[in-house]
């Protein structure tokens, strides 16, 4: 039998197999080790040197735009960013991977405007392996629907997740730590509902055969699993609603309704004309929002605060990580900082590297001199310009 076929035979026995206490462990050890053959069929097709698109990261961050062929993903890239993709009413007018930049509240985005997507992309088809392995390493994910196919992002939404893609959800709270000896010992909290058994057997199936696992927190078998695994990737993401010039007014409420069928928000989505460019700076921020980035205004010495081009950092970003992505001097000779805004206390507060910034903070990096250069009399602090 071949990989194929031993993976559809689980996945029919998950389906006939009722969930109840007796059968958690019997069902666990069936989605281990669904999990292992598909791992397996992964490498084998990887192994044939299927060709990946080269995309070099660049900007702040990385937004993949995902949705069905002729959606209208082109026409968003060309219209809210400098590219210049081909568009047209045909499916599969992209072939490749093709990148432009949004800016926006003085960040730099990177969008990715990727081949539709098709039912089965996870699995190989319309070349949509290697789309999704560049969707997993976007910092965001924006879900393109059409207007008239909200249903689409059912199915877009398994296929990502087909390919170990995680969105809008933490990775599972679980500690694992190999041991030598003792078997597998499970600790749980109080409200785990999953059985010692099935997590033994989960872990069995995926070849550990001694060690110490801490599960805090209840979890369902596919986040136990996904725990275990470790190679899944955890994106935030968004839902943008395009050819909204094409619905009469009266048509939006069932558009609506489409949306909450599927646990969307419609407050949540952007309607959006990709091709009348409307809509789009609502999309811009909420690109921004979903990306979590902040703006630090920084304040150079004898030039004023630069609020034109604000150093974009991720949330709860510290001083640290300001000077690391300064880079050079400040990272070297910090010797303290200065910080207005919204994270502080009071203007001109003195902080050091481990202060949490906040967007739109006004931000001073005072360094050290060369003492060593300039011998132990010279300590009275300078500033960089
Ligand atoms: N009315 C209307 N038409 C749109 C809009 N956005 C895109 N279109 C049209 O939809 C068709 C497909 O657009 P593309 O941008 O090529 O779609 P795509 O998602 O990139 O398609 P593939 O590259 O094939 O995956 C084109 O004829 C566009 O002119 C929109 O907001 N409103
Ligand atoms: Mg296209």
């Amino acid at each position: 039998m071949g990989l194929e076929e031993e993976i559809e035979e689980i996945r029919e026995e998950i389906a006939e197999t009722p969930y109840n206490k007796s059968t958690e462990g019997h069902i666990g050890r069936l989605k281990a080790k669904l999990a292992e053959k598909k791992e397996k069929q992964e490498q084998q097709s990887s192994a044939g040197g299927g060709q990946g698109y080269a995309v070099e990261k660049h900007g702040d961050a990385t937004v993949a735009l995902v949705g069905f062929p002729s959606v209208g993903k082109s026409t968003l890239l060309n219209s809210l960013t400098n590219a210049e993709s081909e568009t047209a009413d045909y499916e599969f007018t992209t072939l490749d991977v093709n990148p432009g930049m949004l800016k926006h509240r003085g960040a730099n985005i990177q969008m990715l405007d990727v081949p539709g997507l098709i039912e089965g992309a996870a699995g190989g088809r319309g070349g949509g392996k290697e789309v999704l392995s560049v969707v997993r390493t976007a910092d965001l994910v924006v879900y393109l629907l059409s207007v008239f196919e909200i249903d689409q992002y059912e199915r877009l939404r398994r296929e990502l997740y087909e390919n170990k893609i995680r969105l809008n959800t933490e990775p599972p709270n679980i500690s694992l730590r190999k041991t030598h000896k003792d078997g597998i010992r499970v600790t749980t909290g109080d409200d785990v509902d999953l059985d010692e058994e099935t997590v033994t057997t989960v872990l069995r199936q995926q070849g550990y055969v001694n060690a110490d696992v801490t599960i805090p927190h209840d979890l369902t078998i596919d986040e136990l699993i996904d725990g275990v695994m470790d190679n899944r990737e955890y994106l935030p993401s968004i839902v943008a609603v395009n050819k909204a010039d094409l619905i009469e007014p009266d048509y939006l409420d069932t558009v609506h309704e489409q949306l909450r069928a599927h646990d969307i928000d419609p407050e949540a989505a952007t309607f959006i004309s990709a091709e009348e460019s409307k809509g789009l700076d609502a999309l811009s921020d909420r690109i921004w929002e979903g990306l979590g980035l902040i703006r630090i205004y920084m304040d150079k010495p004898g030039r004023g605060v630069d609020y034109e081009e604000p150093l974009i950092l991720e949330q709860d970003a510290t001083v640290d990580d300001a000077c690391a992505k300064l880079g050079g001097p400040f990272e070297t000779r910090f010797k303290f900082a200065r910080v207005s805004g919204p994270s502080a206390k009071h203007d001109e507060q003195q902080v050091g590297t481990s202060h949490k910034l906040a967007d739109e903070d006004v931000l001073r990096i005072v360094a050290r001199r060369w003492s060593i250069l300039l011998g132990p009399i010279a300590t009275s602090p300078a500033q960089f310009s």
